[in-house]
C-alpha cells in the first residue's frame, strides 16, 4: 500500500511547499482497520499535506498496522483511549505545523480533491477555519449533516483555533462543538465546502445495532457536555478580555 504508486495530485493552492505553511493531517481512528485504507490513499496523494499522522488508541483490530504500510503515514500509539478528542490533541502535539487538517478514518467516497477543498480556502486566507459538509454520499449521512452541518470531523483550521480549546484532550466526541465555539470566540472566518460523494459509516454498521446505538447515545451526551463545558468555561465577556 505504497504511496508512491499513485502520481501526485497538483498543487491547487499555486505555491510552491516552502512558501506555505505547513500542514498536517490529523485522522484519529479506532478500530479502523477496514476503512482507513482508502482513507489514507486519498490524503497522502494532496500535495498540500506535509505530515500525515494517524492517532490510535489501544484499538483492538489492525488499524495501526494498516496505516503504517503507508509510507508518508506516521501513527502515533497510545498507551490507553482516549477518546476522539484526546486523540486530536495527541495528533497536534506531534507536529509543529501551523494548519490542520482533521478527517475521519471511516470515511466512503473520500477523495484527494475533497482533502484539497477543504484546506484551499484556509491556505489562500479565504476563511480561517473551513468545514466538509456530507452530501450526494447516503441518505442519512447528508441527513445528520444537514441537521447540524458544523459537527463535522472534516475541517482545516489554524492551529492557534485549536489551541484556545485547552480542555480538548477530555472532550471526546465533543472536540468538533468546542472547535465551532473557539473559532467563533476568536471571530474567525468559518466556511463549508461541499464534499460530494462522501459519507461516513455509522456506528450500528461498525459495532453492531445494541453497541452502536449505546455508542451514539454516549456521542450525544459528550457534545452536550462540550458545550455546556465550553461556554462555562469561556463566556463570551471572557473571551472578548483576552483579545482573542
Ligand atoms: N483515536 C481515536 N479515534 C476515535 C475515537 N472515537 C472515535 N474516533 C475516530 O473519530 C472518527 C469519527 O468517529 P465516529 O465514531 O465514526 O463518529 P461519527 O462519524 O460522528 O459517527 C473516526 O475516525 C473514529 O475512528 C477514540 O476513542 N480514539
Ligand atoms: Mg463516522
Amino acid at each position: 500500500m505504497s504511496a508512491s504508486k499513485s502520481e501526485p495530485h497538483p498543487d491547487p493552492s499555486g505555491r510552491p511547499p516552502d512558501q506555505r505553511p505547513k500542514v498536517a493531517a490529523i485522522l484519529p481512528a479506532y478500530n479502523e482497520a477496514e476503512r482507513i485504507g482508502g482513507v489514507l490513499r486519498a490524503v497522502v496523494a494532496s500535495r498540500l499535506v506535509d505530515d500525515v499522522i494517524v492517532v490510535d488508541d489501544c484499538s483492538t483490530d489492525r488499524t495501526a498496522e494498516v496505516a503504517g504500510q503507508f509510507d508518508r503515514v506516521r501513527v502515533v500509539r497510545l498507551p490507553r483511549n482516549l477518546g476522539k478528542g484526546g486523540a486530536m490533541s495527541a495528533g497536534v502535539s506531534s507536529t509543529d505545523a501551523e494548519l490542520l487538517v482533521f478527517v475521519d478514518a471511516d470515511l466512503v467516497g473520500f477523495q484527494t480533491h475533497h482533502l484539497d477543498a477543504i484546506i484551499t480556502p484556509v491556505l489562500r486566507g479565504e476563511c480561517d477555519m473551513c468545514v466538509g459538509v456530507f452530501r450526494g454520499g447516503r441518505f442519512w449521512s447528508d441527513t445528520a449533516q444537514w441537521i447540524s452541518p458544523y459537527i463535522s470531523g472534516q475541517r482545516a483550521l489554524w492551529r492557534r483555533i485549536f489551541e484556545a480549546v485547552p480542555m480538548m484532550p477530555e472532550l471526546r466526541m465533543g472536540a468538533e462543538v468546542a472547535l465551532n465555539t473557539a473559532a467563533r470566540r476568536q471571530k474567525a472566518v468559518v466556511r463549508r465546502v461541499i464534499l460530494h460523494g462522501v459519507s461516513n459509516t455509522f456506528k450500528e454498521h461498525k459495532m453492531g445495532l445494541v453497541k452502536g446505538a449505546a455508542a451514539r447515545a454516549r456521542m450525544y451526551s459528550e457534545i452536550g457536555r462540550a458545550m455546556v463545558r465550553i461556554r462555562r468555561r469561556y463566556p463570551r465577556r471572557v473571551w472578548r478580555r483576552k483579545g482573542v
